[in-house]
């Protein structure tokens, strides 16, 4: 699949106080910009046109554009955020999805379902079942993908924030895939690339055209990425992992 276009949004001042797992850790404004500027290069360098929107301060976590939508060659889909704090960023994405697609659909309550949840190989989509997305939600989207000509399934997720925390697709029918998701029957039909309980970080990739990004800063994955693909870029995304964000929700490609 060919994606032409990125969606991203600035981080704004109120990133410090975005939702942590940990609440160990608070990242560093000024950084934020600096590694989100180095983000958006790599998207244009994989042949993205990036449309960077403003930050929105009332939403600390508002840069995690991935959880807000799902975007799929035939529709967009507002999602219904798990996190409440994060319901208000929704009336501004959806303006920017009005732009590029004509059928926006939306998943309302009592679902939730954030798109960190979603992994789409093919026209089959992954959605992880999760704190943040619930079965009402994962349903809701399976009943729009059908009705596009598309498909969905829901797969427990038990320890990772997001499903795409854990699992992402590469490509050639391979997973890079931490924790419960490296045995999972799941995704017993797939090659995948095991994330040792150290470099957790390092499962949340994004294949574009044909490259790999992959998160600084875990060498033994990347020996193992090196070995089996060729063109890999590493992006150091460290001050929003603070915050648990990971590379695929600092955009929506398509
Ligand atoms: C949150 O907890 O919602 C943000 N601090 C991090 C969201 C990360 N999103 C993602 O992995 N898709």
């Amino acid at each position: 699949m060919i994606f032409t276009q990125a969606i991203v949004r600035l981080p704004g001042q109120s990133i410090v106080s975005g939702l942590s797992g940990s609440g160990q850790q608070v990242p560093s404004y000024e950084q934020t910009l600096e590694q989100h500027r180095q983000y958006v290069s790599v998207l244009k360098n994989c042949g993205l046109n990036v449309n960077i929107l403003d930050a929105e301060e009332a939403y600390p976590d508002s840069t995690f554009v991935e959880d807000v939508a799902v975007i799929t060659p035939h529709c967009a889909i507002v999602t219904a955020p798990g996190a409440f704090s994060r319901r208000g960023e929704l009336a501004a994405i959806r303006q920017s999805l009005n732009r590029y697609h004509s059928c926006v659909e939306s998943i309302n309550a009592p679902g939730t379902l954030e798109g960190g949840d979603v992994m789409q190989i093919g026209s089959h989509y992954y959605i992880g079942l999760s704190n943040r997305t619930n079965e009402a939600g994962a349903q809701q989207l399976i009943d729009i993908l059908e009705r596009y000509g598309m498909t969905g399934s829901t797969i427990p997720v038990k320890k990772f924030l997001h499903l795409k925390t854990g699992v992402t697709w590469l490509g050639n029918n391979t997973l890079i895939a931490a924790g419960e998701f490296i045995a999972h029957p799941a995704f017993k039909e797939f090659n995948i690339i095991p994330v040792t309980p150290e470099e957790q970080g390092a499962a949340n990739c994004i294949l574009i055209n044909g490259k790999i990004i992959t998160p600084a800063g875990f060498p033994q994955t990347r020996a193992l990425l090196d070995q089996l693909v060729t063109e890999i870029v590493a992006v150091d995304i460290s001050e929003f992992a603070k915050i648990d964000g990971g590379l695929t929700c600092l955009s929506l490609r398509f």
